[in-house]
């Protein structure tokens, strides 16, 4: 976690931003897994965003009204039982000492207490439909303090507002500190993938190149993966979410590698593609300096101003470009954009926020138009060309998937590209060959 002055800073101005205002922020609930093993816990962005507080069974409550306590945290109490079997907690006392709040209670006062928070507001800030138990016991405390307000007049909250608006905005735009850590996030990324190349040959498991991914996050102290890998040999190259990660690569195949670490609770988002026999074969190599000079062309077309449907449309000028004159699409490259024939070759965006969220949260448009770029905007851009196996082409270009993703940070001057690994037709060849 940042000080605790980050976080402080933080709350402080988002209650600036919201006037009078009450904000509600869940935890996620535990969810079993299987039997009596549950998934593991992972904080609630916008909780760990304002607070740096990492238990579960967890509610922050903000408010600008309330005279003395403009942060709370309710939390798992102590409890020396609980502690021997499942670890430390911070407890009531830990929580104010430890994340500087104003006051904190057991997570089993709640109900008895939330309604003294939103009595005096006149919005309260929560997201609704996203936890419908956590809706039910919100509701019922506007109910109680709506009833009690009627009696002595005091201000109830008329509005509830999406923390969209309001944390998500914030979220959107990254802090220097944030940028360090998300810097630090791509380095341990890129050992993962220099480490899954070296290991990639023909016969090896796709999870055995998987394995080096993990074993990469974990050893340079990354909490985990920020979303599951894809590791994708072959034909698995032209499914888009391909999980199963259990084929045996072969001579020829190329691999497709989604995967990055979450460092510190922020996410970096990387893909490579590359030959595992360490050479491309020219009908692979071709579709891959397309998806190449594709992404090369959207990177240098971020800067402030931008908009992700302009880079968008780079890519898909570019990628369309490049199937036309390797004779995937028969028309013009214009005919084949308005038609959207290209479609059947590259099917998804080309980027999306990242932060804390891998798609992180700000909203790609303002008031119906594609929202310009900033400073301190973080963004994926990864193209992709996509022939399924029985695709209407010439057969040597059938069953290739290729993808290559960066993440970008939005500068006043332009752009930062934070992910280093390589990605040159020599480079990634040298890498996969041991020799980067
Ligand atoms: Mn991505």
């Amino acid at each position: 976690m940042f000080d605790p002055s980050v976080y402080a800073a933080r709350r402080a101005a988002l209650l600036e931003r919201i006037g009078s205002g009450v904000v509600v922020l869940p935890s996620v609930p535990v969810a079993t897994r299987n039997s009596d093993v549950e998934h593991a816990h992972r904080q609630h962005s916008d909780i760990h965003y304002l607070s740096g507080f990492d238990e579960p069974d967890a509610v922050l409550v903000l408010s600008s009204v309330h005279a003395e306590h403009k942060s709370v945290l309710f939390v798992r109490p102590k409890n020396r039982e609980r502690e021997i079997w499942d670890g430390f907690r911070h407890g009531v006392e830990g929580a104010v000492a430890t994340f500087g709040v104003d006051a904190a209670f057991p997570i089993g006062e709640l109900d008895a207490r939330l309604p003294d928070y939103l009595e005096g507001s006149a919005r309260l800030h929560y997201e609704l439909g996203e936890h419908a138990e956590f809706d039910e016991r919100v509701l019922r405390a506007l109910r109680l303090v709506r009833a009690r307000c009627r009696r002595d007049g005091r201000t109830t909250p008329t509005e509830i507002i999406s923390t969209q608006v309001s944390i998500h905005e914030m979220r959107l735009l990254k802090e220097e500190a944030e940028l360090a850590v998300m810097r630090r996030a791509n380095a341990i990324t890129t050992e993962g993938h220099l480490a899954a190349m070296r290991r990639a040959a023909p016969s090896v498991f796709e999870y055995e190149v998987e394995a080096e991914l993990l074993r990469a996050f974990r050893a340079n102290g990354a909490e985990r993966p920020a979303y599951d890998s894809i590791v994708g040999g072959g034909p698995n190259a032209t499914v888009l979410h391909y999980r199963r990660n259990d084929r045996q690569l072969r001579d020829g195949d190329l691999l497709l590698i989604d995967a990055g670490c979450e460092y510190q609770y922020y996410a970096a988002d990387v893909t490579r593609t590359f030959p595992v026999n360490g050479t491309f074969s020219a009908p692979q190599r071709a579709l891959y300096e397309v998806v190449l000079a594709a992404q090369d062309a959207c990177i240098a077309a971020v800067r402030p101003g931008a908009t992700m449907d302009g880079i968008h449309d780079v890519a898909v000028r570019v990628l369309t470009a490049g199937l036309v004159d390797l004779g995937l699409l028969k028309t013009s490259v214009d005919a084949a954009i308005e038609s959207g024939t290209y479609r059947e070759f590259y099917m998804h965006r080309t980027s999306h926020w990242l932060g804390m969220d891998v798609h992180d949260v700000g909203s790609t448009f303002l008031a119906g138009a594609p929202r310009p770029f900033a400073a301190g905007h973080v963004l994926t851009i990864e193209p992709g060309l996509y022939v399924a196996q029985d695709a209407d082409v010439d057969e040597r270009y059938r069953g290739i998937g290729i993808r290559i993703e960066d993440d970008i940070a939005v500068t006043a001057g332009g752009h930062e590209n934070l992910t280093t690994v390589p990605k040159s037709v020599a480079d990634v060849e040298a890498a996969v060959r041991g020799a980067l």
